[in-house]
């Protein structure tokens, strides 16, 4: 979207020439494919040329046989018909051969537009999307934080169509273009130089109109992408986000809203077509002028005896005609070139975008870790300047529990993300079995880690399928196993096709604990020396937590386990408990020794020890004002 779009780090990096440049390597890339369209076009020019000057002659044959004072024709090619030939016989074979020749271009035509199609939709498409999709796998977080997910969606389709046009729309076209108007500038010109300059004089405004129109294209293009980019984003958030829609009876807001964006879409659109509706009638009307000249200037030179009204004559109108035919197709490339450009913009501002974290070079792959980790005077946060993590020191020793507690954006799921190498601290550093993250393979390292996040997201997929994630070349047993440790195995079988189930469009048709267990499964799958659980039972009730909580008694045993939890029933059960406040580590130690001190566990701890005790009513908790 527009504002998030503004802190790209990539934003007005490219200049046109820049772009351009690396547009030409695209095509250089895919050179063969295009010499062959290439050397197709020419073709069809060589023989829509033939068709002209076999024309020429037929009417000059046919004047011949008329008058024979006008003068015997000039056969094209060094070709003579045979003496005996009538000149009916002339004209007749004249005839087929413009009639094979005509064959033969449909033929060419059809190869031409077959090789393009297998050039770009073939392959600088398929290339360029699958260069997008694997960097997109590689960026870091922070990306999708600033870009939006609709943004992402557009660049990978639509734009990746547009990137492509450079090269069929204007590369390939301009210079068949450009061959086409040499080769016919050269034949009007051995008609009839004078001739040819005067009706080429128009191409000096054309360029003029086309240079114009086609900058002012070029925002209006851009504009364009975000605000589509915009209009998906409303879409998409809410087809995702339906339960709320609904649930706020929102549908008529999220409607007008739809529409208000449909509405500016659609009027920036029209813009375009404005200038492109005046733009293409303008360069059509250039370009016919350019015959009235031939017939007044032409007409004249007859008249003045100075050109005959013969074949030649004939040729050069239809050489012209082709000629501006070829001219006013300067407003479609120039199009091209526009919207060719801004696609590219998108699509490089992604492939560009420098991975924050990455593995240097040489990073050392280590072997199964012992679980050991270490926060070292970690100081991180998401923007410059404002760090959600203070200087944060701690040990987690191998086969340990380590709970952290503290209050919503004390910075839990922030100390969390930084485990995994999901981003990097800015000062400070962490040690996973002495070793600097930095230092670490990344994949390698990661695949140790297993991770649960608040509310799980499951891919439309079947339940095996799902749980083996991580891993898709896992057996069946080793499947179930994982499920047995996550407390899942029982409700899965108990599914219509067991593991084989397809859960819906992110696993929709699951119960909030089922989804939890199912995502505990899969991280446990990898058997993690690490595992990494944020807030596991934030959204489920006393019972299923219950179930999770007896679920992840297990799942942690020989394993390093953070678990960020707020209730004490996991809390208890940590080897260490870290309190986070403000994004400060204010205080460790285990259950019975902080629940002992001053400070936020001691008063969440009572709170909830408190409501156990709590006899009165709920009503009556529910009386008005209470809530505020
Ligand atoms: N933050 C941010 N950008 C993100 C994520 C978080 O600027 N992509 C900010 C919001 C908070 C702070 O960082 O001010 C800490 O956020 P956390 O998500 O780490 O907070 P918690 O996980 O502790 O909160 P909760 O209990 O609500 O999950
Ligand atoms: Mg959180």
């Amino acid at each position: 979207m527009s504002e998030t779009g503004s802190e790209n780090p990539n934003d007005g990096r490219y200049s046109t020439g820049e772009l351009t440049r690396r547009l030409l390597g695209l095509a250089w890339q895919f050179r063969a494919d295009c010499l062959l369209s290439l050397a197709l076009s020419v073709l069809l020019l060589a023989l829509a040329l033939v068709g002209l000057q076999l024309l020429g002659v037929v009417i000059d044959v046919i004047r011949h046989a008329l008058d024979p004072a006008l003068g015997a024709p000039a056969f094209p090619f060094g070709w003579k018909p045979p003496a005996r030939w009538k000149p009916l016989d002339v004209v007749t074979f004249l005839s087929l051969a413009i009639v094979a020749q005509a064959l033969l271009r449909a033929v060419l035509t059809y190869s031409y537009n077959m090789a393009t199609a297998r050039l770009t939709q073939g392959k600088i498409v398929p290339d360029l999307r699958d260069k997008l999709y694997a960097k997109l796998q590689r960026l870091s977080f922070r990306f999708f934080e600033v870009n939006g997910s609709s943004s992402i969606f557009n660049r990978l389709t639509g734009d990746v169509q547009n990137t492509r046009l450079f090269v069929d729309g204007v590369v390939l076209q301009g210079i068949n273009m450009i061959i086409t108007l040499g080769a016919y500038f050269v034949f009007m010109w051995r008609i009839h130089p004078a001739l040819t300059v005067a009706c080429l004089s128009v191409s000096v405004p054309l360029a003029w109109v086309t240079h114009y129109y086609s900058n002012r294209l070029r925002p209006g293009y851009l504009r364009n992408r975000e605000l589509y980019d915009g209009l998906v984003q409303l879409f998409s958030e809410s087809v995702l986000g339906i339960q709320t829609v609904k649930g706020f009876a929102a549908e008529r807001g999220c409607i007008e809203r739809f529409e208000q964006g449909n509405n500016e879409v659609s009027a920036q659109q029209r813009r375009i077509f404005w200038d492109l509706s005046i733009f293409t009638p303008a360069t059509q009307l250039l370009s016919q002028l350019s015959l009235a000249i031939l017939f007044a200037y032409g007409g004249w030179l007859y008249v003045q005896g100075r050109i005959p009204l013969g074949g030649g004559l004939v040729v050069f109108a239809g050489l012209l005609q082709q000629f501006t035919g070829q001219v006013a197709n300067l407003s479609t490339i120039a199009n091209s070139v526009q919207q060719s450009l801004t696609a590219a913009r998108r699509v490089f501002e992604v492939l560009d975008t420098p991975l924050e974290v990455q593995n240097k070079p040489g990073a050392l792959a280590p072997g199964r870790l012992t679980g050991s980790i270490v926060f070292d005077h970690v100081t991180f946060g998401y923007k410059t300047g404002a760090p959600v993590l203070h200087s944060v020191s701690f040990e987690a020793k191998p086969g340990q529990v380590v709970g952290i507690f503290g209050m919503t954006g004390a910075g839990k799921t922030s100390l969390l993300s930084l485990i995994p190498r999901f981003y990097d601290p800015q000062q400070g550093r962490i040690l996973a079995d002495q070793s600097d993250l930095r230092d670490l393979d990344l994949d390698a390292y990661r695949r140790q880690i297993g991770i649960v996040y608040q509310e799980s997201f499951l891919f439309s997929n079947t339940v095996a399928a799902n749980i083996a994630f991580g891993n898709p070349h896992a057996t069946q047993e080793q499947i179930e196993r994982a499920a047995k440790a996550a407390s899942a195995h029982e409700f899965i079988l108990a599914l219509s096709k067991g593991y084989q189930t397809v859960l819906g469009e992110s696993g929709v048709d699951l119960s909030g604990g089922q989804r939890q267990r199912l995502a505990l499964a899969r991280a446990l799958l990898l058997e993690p020396p690490i595992l990494i659980l944020d807030d596991p039972t934030a959204s489920v009730d006393p019972k299923t937590e219950h179930e999770i909580v007896s679920a992840l008694r297990h799942a942690m045993a020989g394993r390093t386990t953070f678990v960020v939890a707020n209730r004490l029933s996991l809390l208890r059960r940590a080897d260490i408990i870290l309190v986070l406040d403000g994004g400060r580590l204010v205080q460790t130690g285990t259950h019975s020794q902080i629940v002992r001190l001053p400070g936020p566990y001691r008063e969440a701890a009572m709170l909830q020890l408190m409501d156990l005790d709590e006899d009165e009513p709920i009503g009556a908790e529910r009386a008005p004002g209470r809530f505020t």
